[in-house]
């Protein structure tokens, strides 16, 4: 047995799991934790898991992160329970330990938590499928009304600065002076074209500090895999990933999904020419989004949830670039040169919806 099953057992051990040990399976699509899916049997059945080391070097303060999760869980478990019998399927569930936390040590300092597998569920890292995008656009809406009178000030800051964009570009200028492994000048090109876009990426961002835009209750990591559907039916069920759960805006929960969801290329997309905004895409996902939370924006809000994609997009972006500079010691890689990549990729996108901005925000009218 290799050691890393063995620690999945032991670790597994302290949660309240019954049944009995069969396999595990590695989960690789996250840049920052690392998940594993543990199946378990028990009467005539098998049960799985999701077993996941925390990254601590990324969310220093874990128990903060695992309070941010419970409390917000438990709030949207009783909203869905006060029109359905059961949320089973509609929220994360994590598992306790034995002594009743939902997490544990061990004895290296590594931080675990556990919670269910949501049965017969599958998650898309990125789908031609304008449904199911629309279904994540309703997902993500629906998470920030079920949370839109939860006391947002409550919430622990796991990541402090997380969507600040003017400090994401002040990162990045750090890594560029440090330039601790040389590689800035090759990088000029990308470095100019970030450049390039930061006064309308970093307009979000000062609208909430002049505090034209109000903080809410947000995901802010919206990705599509962050949600689950239904294996058969294809329909949504379920928002997950909840690490970054923090005071934020709308714009940005709109937007970090659309990076993702509607961009003709992959976020590590080598090709520039296949990157691109989908406006059919976007569209799908805008609807679903918007027709769930327009009735609680401002019109400030909605005026800028097109300009929220830019940012995340730039933002992100920029993220990848700082990291690729300070030798990736933030962001998984897969290859030497990947965070380049991504950073091209980001960056190429967020251009070519600076071109469609005007469109973009037509589109959130017309369902808003
Ligand atoms: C990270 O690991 P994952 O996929 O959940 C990052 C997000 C980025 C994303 C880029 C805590 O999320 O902010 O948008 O990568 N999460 C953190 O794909 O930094
Ligand atoms: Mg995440």
């Amino acid at each position: 047995m290799k050691r890393e099953e063995q620690t999945i057992i032991e670790v597994c051990s302290r949660f309240a799991i019954k049944g009995e040990y069969r396999y595990y399976e590695i989960i690789n699509s996250g840049h920052i934790n690392t998940t594993y899916r543990v199946f378990y049997y028990r009467n005539n059945e098998m049960k799985d898991y999701i077993l996941q080391r925390v990254n601590t070097y990324v969310f220093q303060n874990p128990e903060q992160v695992m309070e941010n999760i419970s409390a917000v869980t438990e709030f949207v478990r009783a909203k869905i329970k006060q029109v359905q019998t059961t949320a089973k399927r509609n929220v994360l569930h994590y598992v306790p330990t034995h002594d009743g936390k939902y997490y544990t040590y061990t004895d290296d300092g590594e931080f675990w938590r556990c919670c269910r597998y949501i049965d017969d569920s599958v998650c898309f890292l990125k789908s031609d499928n304008l449904h199911i995008i629309e279904g994540a656009g309703q997902k993500f809406g629906e998470f920030q009304v079920h949370l839109a009178d939860y006391p947002v000030q409550s919430l622990h800051i796991v990541i402090p600065h997380f969507h600040n964009t003017i400090n994401r570009y002040e990162d990045l200028k750090k890594a560029i002076a440090m330039d601790i492994h040389g590689r800035a000048s090759s990088v000029q090109a990308e470095i100019d074209g970030f450049m390039s876009v930061r006064d309308i990426a970093i307009k979000p961002y000062q609208l909430q500090k002049q505090n034209i835009l109000p903080l809410r209750v947000t995901h802010n990591d919206t990705k599509i895999s962050n949600v689950l559907f239904d294996a058969k039916t294809l329909a949504p069920l379920s928002v997950i990933d909840l690490d970054t759960v923090m005071p934020g805006l709308v714009a940005f929960d709109f937007g970090d999904a659309i990076r993702i969801c509607a961009s003709t290329g992959e976020e590590d997309e080598r090709d520039l020419n296949n990157v691109a905004l989908d406006l059919e895409k976007y569209e799908a996902f805008t609807k679903g989004f918007v027709q769930q939370v327009c009735g609680s924006l401002t019109e400030d809000e909605k005026r800028t949830l097109a300009l929220g994609a830019i940012a995340m997009t730039a933002e992100c972006g920029a993220r990848f670039l700082t990291d690729y500079l300070n030798g990736n010691v933030y962001f998984r890689i897969h290859y030497d040169g990947h965070n380049l990549v991504r950073a091209r990729a980001q960056l190429t996108l967020a251009k070519d919806m600076i071109k469609h901005l005007d469109e973009m925000q037509a589109i959130v009218d017309k369902y808003c």
